[in-house]
């Protein structure tokens, strides 16, 4: 398996990932992309992400952007295990409650807070 994470740890949405499959102990490769360097806008960053953001993974050449999207693939191909997404349906909508919730209701404020102090 090849998995590839373009990430930059500034980034919460990349940090959640880059953290989430440390602690896995899963076999990837971080590439990383310096976003105060605008890394994310080069020619060939912008051909892995037309959007120019991170993170995005590239699992066996399938590229895949959106943070809580890499979270649900990465579930279905057993690279996260099951402790952590569950497959019962109430025990994962349990989690899908707080990755739908987070986006608005923590990660807008939280960013927020350190635009206005910073
Ligand atoms: N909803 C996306 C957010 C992606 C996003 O906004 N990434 C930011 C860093 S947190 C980014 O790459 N910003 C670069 C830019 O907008 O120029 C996710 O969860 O992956």
């Amino acid at each position: 398996m090849s998995l590839k994470l373009y990430c930059d740890l500034m980034s919460q949405p990349s940090r959640a990932l880059y953290i989430l499959l440390k602690s896995i102990k899963c076999n990837f490769e971080p590439k990383f992309v310096n976003l105060r360097q605008a890394e994310h806008y080069t020619e060939e960053y912008s051909a892995i992400n037309r959007f120019q953001k991170v993170p995005v993974i590239d699992h066996n050449g399938f590229i895949l952007t959106e943070s809580v999207a890499i979270l649900k693939y990465l579930s279905r191909e057993n690279v996260i295990p099951e402790s952590l997404y569950p497959k019962e349906s109430k025990a994962q909508a349990r989690v899908e409650e707080f990755l739908e919730w987070q986006h608005a209701g923590l990660r807008l404020h939280c960013a927020m807070y350190f635009r206005v102090k910073g």
